[in-house]
């Protein structure tokens, strides 16, 4: 028997950050498909379009309309799934039947006002703005009193539910911590409190050894394929530096966070010649008051293209009722992103 290889053996791995297992199949990665193909949404359009909701100096379905804006543009969510004014109130049966009011808020963030532009196609001094209002937003929706954390986050793509293709992105606050970060803080404490380090400066410091997951980098940041992605070409984009959100990372860092971004996006369009579909957001320490200095600020891309821009993982079956599961390999995955030019496709 050949000694065991998680380049061609099937196995599972764990997910320091989230405590959970994924279930690794290399040797299926040449599986024939005969499955659902997607289609490739068109890639041409206006700068300008009559009808969005979202291009400047249009109205909205709330009956508002949008300024002539001319960098990036905040608004409350004009179908806000959380409302900062619900009453308190609590329904609980034993410890079966439990719910509880939850106040929050959420707002949109326009990109730009390009209406045919994504953060690959912006440049670094045009996504600069994006990390300044994230980090603005972040620190003054996380300073209202009812609000324990703000979630940040980009769905890109009609295959993600994005409604929209004018570049955007949302916020999401609540008063609880969603339970993908309360997973996170769980496992940042522990490992903390274990070995008296941050979890994701040491997971950071291995990853820059051993090179193999790596996508690409500056004096800053760092975009790598973990050790532990469960999408096909899920990444992780982490700042060399510990900070516990985005609002603590300084003028240079907050540079080269942009530069990241587009220097990442870029190579996911490059991968399969198309807008790359995902959903991306920043994971940054509650606001609840409390001391979070185990937190390591990071963000998450999660893809779901597959094997070409037709081609999507579905999570359903194995992984909907017991693990989730990927073939290619994390290894795998990172090499091609890492030979991906950073010059966009024409
Ligand atoms: P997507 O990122 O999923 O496309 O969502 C866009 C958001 O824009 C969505 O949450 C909001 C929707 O509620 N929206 C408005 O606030 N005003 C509008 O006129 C249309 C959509
Ligand atoms: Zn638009």
């Amino acid at each position: 028997m050949p000694a065991f290889s998680l380049a061609d053996h099937p196995h599972r791995r764990y997910n320091a950050l989230t405590g959970e297992w994924l279930l690794v199949s290399p040797h299926r990665a040449k599986r024939p498909w005969s499955g659902q193909v997607e289609e490739v949404p068109s890639e041409v359009r206006p700068p300008y379009d009559p009808a969005c909701y979202l291009c400047p100096g249009n109205v909205r379905s709330s009956g508002e309309r949008n300024p002539n804006y001319t960098s990036t543009y905040v608004f409350d969510n004009d179908f806000m799934a959380l409302l900062p004014d619900t009453p308190e109130g609590e329904v609980r049966q034993g410890d079966l039947l439990r719910a509880s009011a939850e106040r929050g808020l959420c707002r949109v963030i326009c990109f730009s006002p390009r209406h045919d532009l994504t953060l690959a196609q912006m440049t670094v001094e045009q996504i600069l703005p994006v990390v300044e209002v994230w980090a603005g937003q972040t620190l003054e929706i996380g300073a209202r009193p009812e609000i324990g954390y703000v979630q940040v986050f980009e769905n890109k793509g009609a295959m993600m539910g994005c409604s929209n293709p004018h570049p955007h992105g949302q916020i999401w606050a609540t008063e609880h911590l969603p339970n993908e970060p309360a997973r996170e803080l769980a496992r940042q404490e522990a490992y903390q409190q274990a070995h008296g380090r941050c979890l994701l400066c040491d997971y950071l410091e291995l990853e820059l050894a051993r090179g193999e997951r790596l996508v690409c980098a500056n004096d800053h940041f760092v975009a790598l394929v973990p050790f532990w992605a469960v999408w096909p070409f899920e990444t992780l984009v982490l700042p060399r530096e510990h900070v516990t959100d985005i609002p603590c990372l300084d003028v240079r860092p907050r540079q080269d966070l942009a530069d990241i971004l587009r220097r990442l996006t870029v190579r996911y369009d490059n991968l399969f010649q198309v807008s790359f579909p995902y959903s991306m957001g920043w994971h940054q320490q509650p606001t609840d008051g409390d001391e979070y200095s185990c937190w390591h600020l990071h963000a998450h891309f999660y893809p779901p293209l597959l094997r070409s821009a037709t081609v999507r993982k579905f999570m359903v079956g194995f992984e909907m009722l017991g693990t989730p599961q990927r073939d290619i390999t994390a290894e795998l995955a990172a090499a091609r992103l890492r030979e991906m030019s950073e010059t966009r496709f024409r």
